[in-house]
């Protein structure tokens, strides 16, 4: 698949540990919100996973029936070689997981690369690298899905980040119903959550909201 910035406006990041490790009822959650009209999905099994290597290729072949199924992108998180075993369309990597320029190497032209920058520093240095596709923000909001987050940078962080950036910017962290047109608002490219979708009483409902804001 072809990179395109508007991929990056309704981003659902999720793994099992983001459903209290229920497969099932993880899969029918992304499936929900792909019929709602999710953009992207990246495939994030992290933290609590209990999840074996051979395990997270079969669920990943699925989510990559999935994404085909709804003509939107599949990501991976950090993990470059399930990427490539499940044909990903892109692989999202941190600062602190495996180093950039090797995933680059390993996966080529095939895949895009979406990089985390939380800081001026780190930004100006994904500007230098033309295999970046998109840079990921956050967290904007203290979040609680991820363990190791970094503390929250805010709106108007996020705004400098965003006019900072050659690469579009995906805001990502705490982002709720209420702050979501404030992110919406600084410009960036795309929102991306985990909980805010994963923990709906309402899911096609919130979906819908977040696509409202890029109407
Ligand atoms: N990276 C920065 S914050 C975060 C990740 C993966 C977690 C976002 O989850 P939530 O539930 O949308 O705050
Ligand atoms: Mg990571």
């Amino acid at each position: 698949m072809i990179f395109d910035p508007k991929m990056l406006q309704v981003y659902l990041v999720g793994g099992t540990q983001d459903v209290h490790n229920d497969i099932y009822a993880f899969l029918e959650k992304v499936e929900l919100a792909m019929k709602s009209g999710i953009t992207a999905f990246q495939y994030r099994e992290k933290g609590n996973s209990k999840l074996l290597p051979n395990e997270r290729v079969d669920l990943g072949l699925e989510l990559r029936t999935l994404c085909t199924r709804y003509g939107i992108p599949l990501i991976v998180d950090d993990d470059y070689r399930l990427a490539q075993q499940i044909n990903a369309d892109g692989v999202h990597v941190g600062q602190s997981d495996t180093k950039i320029d090797q995933v680059s190497v390993a996966v080529g032209h095939q895949m895009f690369i979406g990089y985390s920058c939380n800081t001026p520093a780190e930004i100006e240095r994904a500007n230098l690298m033309d295999f970046v596709d998109y840079v990921g923000c956050g967290p904007v909001f203290p979040t609680k899905s991820k363990a190791d987050a970094d503390p929250a940078i805010g709106i108007d962080k996020l705004e400098r980040l965003n006019m900072l950036s050659q690469h579009p910017v995906v805001g990502i962290g705490g982002i709720n119903e209420k702050n979501m047109q404030l992110v919406h608002d600084t410009g960036v490219a795309g929102i991306a959550v985990i909980s805010l979708v994963f923990d709906s009483s309402d899911l096609v409902a919130t979906v819908k909201k977040l696509k409202k804001l890029y109407k």
